[in-house]
Protein backbone atom coordinates (compact mmCIF):
# COMPACT_ATOMS: atom_id res chain seq x y z
CA UNK A 1 0.00 0.00 0.00
CA UNK A 2 1.47 3.16 -1.12
CA UNK A 3 2.07 5.76 1.54
CA UNK A 4 -0.31 8.84 0.97
CA UNK A 5 1.00 12.34 1.47
CA UNK A 6 -0.12 15.93 1.64
CA UNK A 7 2.17 19.21 1.48
CA UNK A 8 4.93 19.67 4.06
CA UNK A 9 4.73 16.33 4.76
CA UNK A 10 7.63 13.47 4.69
CA UNK A 11 8.75 10.40 4.34
CA UNK A 12 12.08 8.72 5.61
CA UNK A 13 12.58 6.47 2.25
CA UNK A 14 15.59 4.47 4.02
CA UNK A 15 13.65 3.00 6.62
CA UNK A 16 10.18 2.91 4.46
CA UNK A 17 11.69 1.19 1.39
CA UNK A 18 15.46 -0.01 2.61
CA UNK A 19 15.85 -2.19 -0.70
CA UNK A 20 14.97 1.39 -2.72
CA UNK A 21 17.91 2.41 -4.92
CA UNK A 22 16.29 2.83 -9.17
CA UNK A 23 13.71 5.28 -7.73
CA UNK A 24 11.15 6.58 -10.79
CA UNK A 25 9.09 9.88 -9.91
CA UNK A 26 5.92 9.88 -11.79
CA UNK A 27 4.43 13.52 -12.13
CA UNK A 28 0.82 13.40 -13.74
CA UNK A 29 -1.76 16.11 -14.70
CA UNK A 30 -5.10 16.99 -16.80
CA UNK A 31 -5.98 20.11 -18.41
CA UNK A 32 -9.10 21.90 -17.08
CA UNK A 33 -9.66 23.54 -20.24
CA UNK A 34 -7.77 23.90 -23.05
CA UNK A 35 -9.48 26.94 -25.61
CA UNK A 36 -7.87 25.00 -28.70
CA UNK A 37 -4.19 25.60 -27.34
CA UNK A 38 -1.78 23.04 -26.42
CA UNK A 39 -1.28 22.69 -22.53
CA UNK A 40 2.12 21.02 -22.23
CA UNK A 41 3.52 20.83 -18.48
CA UNK A 42 7.24 20.02 -17.64
CA UNK A 43 8.63 17.89 -15.46
CA UNK A 44 12.57 19.46 -14.37
CA UNK A 45 14.94 18.07 -11.77
CA UNK A 46 17.05 20.52 -10.23
CA UNK A 47 20.25 18.20 -8.41
CA UNK A 48 21.00 21.00 -5.81
CA UNK A 49 24.05 21.41 -3.12
CA UNK A 50 23.75 21.92 0.31
CA UNK A 51 24.33 25.73 -0.26
CA UNK A 52 21.42 25.77 -2.47
CA UNK A 53 22.69 25.75 -6.00
CA UNK A 54 23.65 23.60 -8.83
CA UNK A 55 27.13 22.89 -9.52
CA UNK A 56 26.84 23.80 -13.07
CA UNK A 57 23.83 24.00 -16.13
CA UNK A 58 24.49 19.68 -16.11
CA UNK A 59 22.58 19.82 -12.62
CA UNK A 60 18.90 19.93 -14.62
CA UNK A 61 17.59 17.50 -16.28
CA UNK A 62 14.27 18.13 -18.26
CA UNK A 63 13.07 17.72 -21.97
CA UNK A 64 15.41 19.08 -23.75
CA UNK A 65 17.80 16.52 -25.45
CA UNK A 66 21.16 17.77 -23.65
CA UNK A 67 19.34 17.75 -21.03
CA UNK A 68 17.60 14.58 -20.90
CA UNK A 69 20.39 12.39 -19.12
CA UNK A 70 22.25 13.75 -15.93
CA UNK A 71 26.33 13.42 -17.18
CA UNK A 72 26.65 11.14 -14.00
CA UNK A 73 24.12 9.10 -14.84
CA UNK A 74 22.13 9.81 -11.68
CA UNK A 75 18.74 11.08 -13.16
CA UNK A 76 17.30 10.76 -15.98
CA UNK A 77 13.90 12.18 -17.84
CA UNK A 78 11.83 9.91 -20.26
CA UNK A 79 10.85 12.31 -22.70
CA UNK A 80 8.54 15.62 -22.68
CA UNK A 81 4.58 14.67 -23.06
CA UNK A 82 2.87 18.00 -24.76
CA UNK A 83 -0.75 17.21 -23.64
CA UNK A 84 -0.73 15.80 -20.52
CA UNK A 85 -4.08 13.52 -21.82
CA UNK A 86 -5.08 10.70 -19.79
CA UNK A 87 -4.57 8.88 -16.50
CA UNK A 88 -1.11 7.78 -15.05
CA UNK A 89 1.93 9.60 -15.50
CA UNK A 90 2.59 12.34 -17.89
CA UNK A 91 6.02 12.71 -17.26
CA UNK A 92 8.30 10.66 -15.47
CA UNK A 93 11.90 10.97 -14.16
CA UNK A 94 14.27 8.60 -12.94
CA UNK A 95 16.58 8.42 -10.31
CA UNK A 96 19.43 5.72 -9.45
CA UNK A 97 20.03 7.10 -5.20
CA UNK A 98 23.48 5.01 -5.41
CA UNK A 99 24.70 7.79 -8.68
CA UNK A 100 24.16 10.63 -6.70
CA UNK A 101 26.95 12.58 -6.10
CA UNK A 102 28.03 13.16 -2.61
CA UNK A 103 27.77 16.82 -3.28
CA UNK A 104 24.36 16.70 -4.25
CA UNK A 105 21.82 17.29 -1.10
CA UNK A 106 18.57 17.89 -2.79
CA UNK A 107 17.00 17.08 -5.83
CA UNK A 108 14.19 19.24 -6.45
CA UNK A 109 11.20 18.47 -8.89
CA UNK A 110 9.65 21.31 -10.58
CA UNK A 111 6.42 21.63 -12.75
CA UNK A 112 5.74 23.86 -15.17
CA UNK A 113 3.94 25.23 -18.18
CA UNK A 114 5.13 25.27 -21.47
CA UNK A 115 5.23 29.29 -22.97
CA UNK A 116 2.54 30.19 -20.12
CA UNK A 117 2.75 33.88 -20.64
CA UNK A 118 2.19 33.67 -24.37
CA UNK A 119 -0.87 30.91 -23.92
CA UNK A 120 -2.16 32.40 -20.32
CA UNK A 121 -2.02 29.23 -18.88
CA UNK A 122 -1.63 29.08 -15.34
CA UNK A 123 -1.71 26.02 -12.95
CA UNK A 124 -5.69 27.04 -11.85
CA UNK A 125 -6.54 25.34 -15.33
CA UNK A 126 -4.88 21.85 -14.13
CA UNK A 127 -6.56 19.04 -12.54
CA UNK A 128 -5.60 16.24 -10.91
CA UNK A 129 -2.03 16.81 -10.06
CA UNK A 130 -0.11 13.98 -8.66
CA UNK A 131 2.95 12.84 -8.00
CA UNK A 132 4.21 9.28 -6.89
CA UNK A 133 7.60 7.36 -6.16
CA UNK A 134 7.95 3.92 -7.64
CA UNK A 135 10.30 1.42 -6.55
CA UNK A 136 11.39 0.99 -10.47
CA UNK A 137 13.08 -2.88 -9.29
CA UNK A 138 9.87 -4.20 -8.05
CA UNK A 139 6.97 -1.89 -9.43
CA UNK A 140 5.69 -0.92 -5.89
CA UNK A 141 4.46 2.37 -5.12
CA UNK A 142 6.01 3.67 -2.32
CA UNK A 143 4.20 6.41 -1.85
CA UNK A 144 2.40 9.25 -3.63
CA UNK A 145 0.30 12.88 -2.94
CA UNK A 146 -2.61 14.47 -4.75
CA UNK A 147 -2.40 17.49 -5.05
CA UNK A 148 -5.60 19.35 -4.69
CA UNK A 149 -3.61 22.15 -3.30
CA UNK A 150 -6.18 25.54 -5.01
CA UNK A 151 -3.37 26.42 -7.41
CA UNK A 152 -4.49 29.90 -8.98
CA UNK A 153 -1.96 32.06 -10.87
CA UNK A 154 0.97 29.82 -10.61
CA UNK A 155 2.78 29.05 -13.54
CA UNK A 156 5.29 26.39 -11.54
CA UNK A 157 4.88 24.26 -8.85
CA UNK A 158 7.72 22.62 -6.65
CA UNK A 159 6.13 19.07 -6.56
CA UNK A 160 8.63 17.57 -3.97
CA UNK A 161 11.81 16.90 -2.70
CA UNK A 162 14.16 14.00 -2.64
CA UNK A 163 17.22 14.50 0.08
CA UNK A 164 19.43 13.54 2.14
CA UNK A 165 19.39 13.69 6.12
CA UNK A 166 21.54 12.36 8.47
CA UNK A 167 22.84 9.98 5.84
CA UNK A 168 19.13 8.82 4.78
CA UNK A 169 16.87 9.19 1.74
CA UNK A 170 13.97 11.55 2.54
CA UNK A 171 10.60 12.31 0.58
CA UNK A 172 8.91 15.68 0.78
CA UNK A 173 5.95 16.94 -0.61
CA UNK A 174 6.33 20.68 -1.30
CA UNK A 175 3.56 21.78 -3.11
CA UNK A 176 4.70 25.31 -3.74
CA UNK A 177 3.78 27.36 -6.73
CA UNK A 178 5.29 30.29 -7.98
CA UNK A 179 4.08 32.95 -10.75
CA UNK A 180 7.60 33.54 -12.25
CA UNK A 181 8.00 30.12 -14.14
CA UNK A 182 10.63 27.83 -14.48
CA UNK A 183 13.29 30.86 -14.54
CA UNK A 184 12.69 31.65 -10.55
CA UNK A 185 14.53 27.99 -10.02
CA UNK A 186 16.78 28.67 -12.52
CA UNK A 187 17.73 31.81 -10.75
CA UNK A 188 17.57 30.75 -7.41
CA UNK A 189 19.68 27.51 -8.57
CA UNK A 190 22.57 29.66 -10.21
CA UNK A 191 22.06 28.50 -13.66
CA UNK A 192 22.20 30.50 -16.42
CA UNK A 193 20.02 28.17 -18.89
CA UNK A 194 18.03 30.56 -20.96
CA1 LIG B 1 5.76 18.47 -21.41
CA1 LIG C 1 -2.89 13.36 -17.45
Amino acid sequence: MAIQLRKGQNINLTKEAPSLNKVLVGLGWDARSTDGKDFDLDASCFLVTAEGKCRDDRDVVFYQPANLKHFEGAVSHTGDNKTGAGDGDDESIKVQLDKVNAAIARLVFVVSIYEAPERKQTFGMVNNAFIRLVNEETGEEVCRADLSEDFSVETSVCFAELYRHNGEWKFKIVAQGHQAGLEKYVTDFGLTLA
